[in-house]
């Protein structure tokens, strides 16, 4: 696949501005700040293509990042707790839209900080994805930041709470998990999606 070949494409405040399901789709879900727009950087093997912000919430719309296969989509960060309601409220319409579009969505990855147990809102969507039957997996990110032992800890738990899901542990600082991942995206979109 041609990650390197990729270009910003459209972002989309709301469902009417998102672009026709035309490519599958790998969807990047996570709270905010968790490193969603950084692990796209890194898969894209570019600096700053997806805005990056040690500011939470810097996110708020659906971007959109093409290469020739498929686009990759940044969702905008849930769980900050300073955005106001009614913003809560129209990202959780606008990411609900998203998902229930029928769209040729291939693979979402949703990302946790491997440092931390996974917030209830990182589990709310785990559970949802269970059941939606979308194909899925979790990249524990900033790995980058364990030393070894604790490595082994969080990596012990999180096989031990998820043991049926794919879980990648990941870094968008020294580059852990990417290749892998890049290689989970290939399948993904070479195995076609559901609405196909
Ligand atoms: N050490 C380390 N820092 C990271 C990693 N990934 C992201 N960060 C940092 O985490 C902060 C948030 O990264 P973003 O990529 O903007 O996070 P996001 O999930 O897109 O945030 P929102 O758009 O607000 O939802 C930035 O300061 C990044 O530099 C990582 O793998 N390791
Ligand atoms: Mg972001």
């Amino acid at each position: 696949m041609r990650f390197e070949n990729a270009a910003f494409e459209i972002c989309a405040g709301r469902l009417n501005q998102l672009p026709d399901s035309t490519v599958p789709e790998i969807v990047f879900s996570g709270r905010s700040n968790v490193g969603k727009s950084s692990l796209i950087n890194k898969i894209l093997n570019r600096k700053s293509l997806a805005r990056v912000s040690a500011t939470p919430g810097k996110t708020g719309t659906i971007n959109f990042y093409r290469i020739p296969e498929c686009r990759l989509v940044d969702l905008p960060g849930y769980g900050y707790a300073k955005v106001s309601q009614s913003e809560k409220l129209r990202w959780a319409e606008l990411v609900e839209g998203y998902l229930n579009a029928g769209r040729k969505i291939c693979l979402l990855i949703q990302i946790i900080d491997m440092r931390h147990e996974p917030t209830q809102d990182d589990l709310h969507m785990i559970d949802y994805l269970q059941q939606s039957g979308n194909p899925f997996l979790i990249a524990a990110t900033k790995c980058d930041k364990l030393n070894k032992t604790q490595f082994t800890e969080r990596w012990n738990m999180l096989q031990e709470s998820f043991p049926n899901i794919c879980v990648l542990p990941v870094s968008s600082l020294n580059g852990i998990g990417i290749e892998e991942l890049r290689g989970k995206i290939e399948s993904a979109c070479s195995a076609g999606c559901e609405n196909q």
